[in-house]
């Protein structure tokens, strides 16, 4: 495809549609992770009553899923609003045989802050303290600790769909009390110049942490939605040390441009095979369907730091 630089999307794209799942108005922004022999997955579903849910899914090969039909139920004192709120966009660790899940989280009367949970199992799921104040979006969680505390980027919002987003850094020593909050980076030009925020859970490589992200731009009829990389320094996360100047997707086919909002590819989810060293990027697709891409993982960090 013309505009591909790095990423391939995948032949039988969209691989996830609404029709799977009863109630679906649409399926979209997913935090998938290896699990057990395969993989399993929290996934955002839109209802036909138009409420966002998180909803577990399992596959045995990454591309063909069983999403389950009811909503997560969570425990915990403090998941009381959970039932009710609109839940979306979550992200997915793995830390020490624990699954910390991540979303957005807007419960009747208070605009959107951060949820988080952890589950073993993919049954039970425990709703923990609220590791932000509102307004926030899209945090995610580093898969191991960096100096010896958890890591989490995140971008500050207000109640709506802001007109602007900056990614920032913050660290923990318990997973609730958190600080040394730093700028990452901001909105600069081209197809992202007018918000940023972060994507999947960054992966360690050599050269530091390979985050993908979102990169917004307006224009006069919405806001398009398109994928970068950057790597930030494996020591100090919030010191940025590539960015792509190019896109690495931006909406082109007709699944990224038609559906509830139209030209956003807004990925989540990335998995590394170690063995082949492909990569593979989970991503959201005009808030309607999910959608896959594949690179290797040596082209797009050289890619990166040529295109910096
Ligand atoms: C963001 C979130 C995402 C959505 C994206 C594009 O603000 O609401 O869920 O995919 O906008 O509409």
């Amino acid at each position: 495809m013309a505009n591909e630089t790095i990423f391939k999307r995948y032949d039988g794209n969209p691989i996830i549609k609404p029709e799977e799942v009863a109630h679906a108005n649409s399926i979209f922004n997913c935090a998938i992770v290896r699990y057990g022999k395969g993989y399993a997955g929290v996934f955002r579903v839109d209802t036909t009553r138009l409420l966002s849910e998180l909803h577990v899914g399992f596959s045995e090969d990454a591309i063909h899923w069983k999403i389950q039909d009811q909503q997560i139920e969570m425990k915990g004192e403090t998941s009381a609003n959970y039932k009710t709120a609109s839940c979306y966009d979550p992200r997915i660790v793995e830390i020490d045989g624990t699954y910390y899940i991540t979303w957005c989280y807007y419960p009747v009367g208070i605009a959107c802050h951060i949820g988080i949970a952890t589950t073993k199992d993919f049954k039970r799921f425990t709703q923990m303290t609220q590791i932000m104040l509102p307004y926030n979006r899209n945090a995610v969680l580093f898969p191991a600790k960096v100096n010896g505390k958890f890591a989490c980027l995140n971008r500050p919002s207000d109640p709506f769909h802001t007109a602007f987003g900056e990614v920032f850094y913050c660290e923990s020593k318990d997973m609730i009390h958190w600080g040394n909050h730093q700028f990452v980076f901001g909105a600069t030009s081209g197809w992202q110049r007018s918000k940023v925020g972060p994507g999947p859970a960054p992966i360690k490589i050599k050269e530091g942490w390979l985050l993908i992200y979102h990169g917004v731009r307006i224009t006069c009829s919405g806001y398009v939605y398109c994928m970068g990389g950057a790597i930030l320094d494996g020591n100090k996360p919030w010191k940025t040390r590539y960015r792509s100047k190019e896109y690495l997707l931006a909406p082109t086919t007709p699944y990224e441009m038609i559906g509830d909002v139209p030209n956003v590819v807004f990925p989540t989810s990335l998995l590394h095979d170690k063995k082949t060293n492909k990569l593979s990027v989970y991503y959201g697709c005009a808030d309607t369907v999910v959608g896959l891409a594949t690179a290797d993982m040596d082209e797009l960090v050289k890619f990166i730091k040529k295109t910096s």
